[in-house]
């Protein structure tokens, strides 16, 4: 291919809700030329149809499956790939607690198989979605790169064994590699329509339809929710920064929201009068979750993070 190797770029789960916007900010770059694969397993064909309309000959789509290790191998022998973004995942929790040989395939195996591909590509980077869950409901808050991983989930687990691998092949194979734990993200391009879709997107798609909004328990529960053009920014300079040969940050605000406040935040933004109703806590919930975003914000340089609140007062 007559591109320049330097800015070649990788994104598996391009289709998906934080691929795709990894993918909307390198292809604002006509110098960056982006690759994106995605099996549509949970990526949504539209998304990729609006990446192809605003890039300017700069993002390739390729369906491909990263469980099938011939066919990534022949991507990374057609496309001199340097900078790898590995966001595709089963990323559900439930479905690994449901079937954990289908997310452990995906999401152990597959995540092997992109290290292979990029130990046997000479790859410079690869930076890995990796999840809050590894810390699992360990009660020492709030988290941070140092906390003990304690998983309760196959999800977590897989997640702390992607970590796992990347830091072996960082020392096995001299390959830089970067894990970001991502908090709560929540943006545009969401999907809602799972049961276990983040709270924010169905609590907005239920206002829209006019639906009651269900808080699993009393609502003082909270979480750290980080807007995901943060998430974005974390990746890109994850990839671009000096960090060490494997590194690890934890991605959120250092904020923490309750459901309740969340709840009025995004009445309050739609003027909405929907119903609130209480249920039982959902199993295996988590009370508390909030991070100490000091590593990044040195990375990143700055720790002036969207918060949820300005979000919720003006247009996304
Ligand atoms: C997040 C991640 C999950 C995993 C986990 C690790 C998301 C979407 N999920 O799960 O992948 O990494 O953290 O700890 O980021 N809730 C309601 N009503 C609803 C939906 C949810 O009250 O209609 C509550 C839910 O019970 C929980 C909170 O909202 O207390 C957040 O739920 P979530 O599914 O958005 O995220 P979480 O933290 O359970």
């Amino acid at each position: 291919m007559g591109y320049e190797r330097s800015l070649m770029y990788l994104i598996t789960g391009v289709a998906g809700f934080i691929g795709s916007h990894i993918a909307e900010e390198l292809i604002k770059n006509e110098q960056n030329q982006v690759i994106g694969i995605d099996n549509f397993y949970s990526g949504k064909q539209e998304n990729i149809d609006y990446l192809q309309n605003i890039a300017v000959n700069n993002f390739t789509f390729i369906k491909a499956d990263i469980c099938d290790y011939g066919q990534i191998n022949s991507i990374f022998q057609e496309y001199s790939i340097k900078y790898i973004f590995h966001q595709a995942a089963i990323a559900s929790v439930q479905i690994s607690i449901q079937n954990p040989r289908l997310t452990h395939k995906v999401n152990i195996e597959g995540t092997l198989n992109i290290l292979e591909a990029a130990r046997n590509h000479n790859v410079s980077k690869v930076v890995f979605a990796s999840s809050a869950a590894v810390y699992g409901d360990e009660p020492t808050l709030p988290k941070n790169e140092l906390s003990i991983l304690k998983p309760i989930s196959p999800y977590g687990y897989e997640k702390m064994m992607g970590e796992h691998y990347l830091q072996l092949y960082s020392e096995l194979y001299d390959l830089d590699c970067v894990a970001l734990r991502y908090f709560n993200v929540y943006g545009p391009r969401q999907d809602p329509n799972s049961e276990y879709s983040g709270v924010i997107s169905i609590f907005e798609d239920k206002i829209k339809r006019s639906e009651p909004l269900v808080i699993y328990g009393d609502g003082e529960q909270y979480r750290d929710f980080i807007y995901v053009k943060d998430v974005v920014i974390a990746n890109i300079n994850a990839m671009k920064n000096q960090t060490n040969k494997f590194d690890c940050f934890c991605v959120g605000t250092s904020k923490k929201t309750t459901l309740n406040e969340l709840v009025q935040l995004i009445k309050n933004k739609y003027q909405s009068s929907s119903l609130t109703t209480y249920e039982l806590q959902r199993s295996g919930d988590i009370r508390a979750s909030i991070c100490d975003n000091t590593k990044l914000s040195n990375l990143l340089n700055t720790s002036n993070f969207s918060q949820i609140h300005d979000i919720f007062t003006r247009d996304q």
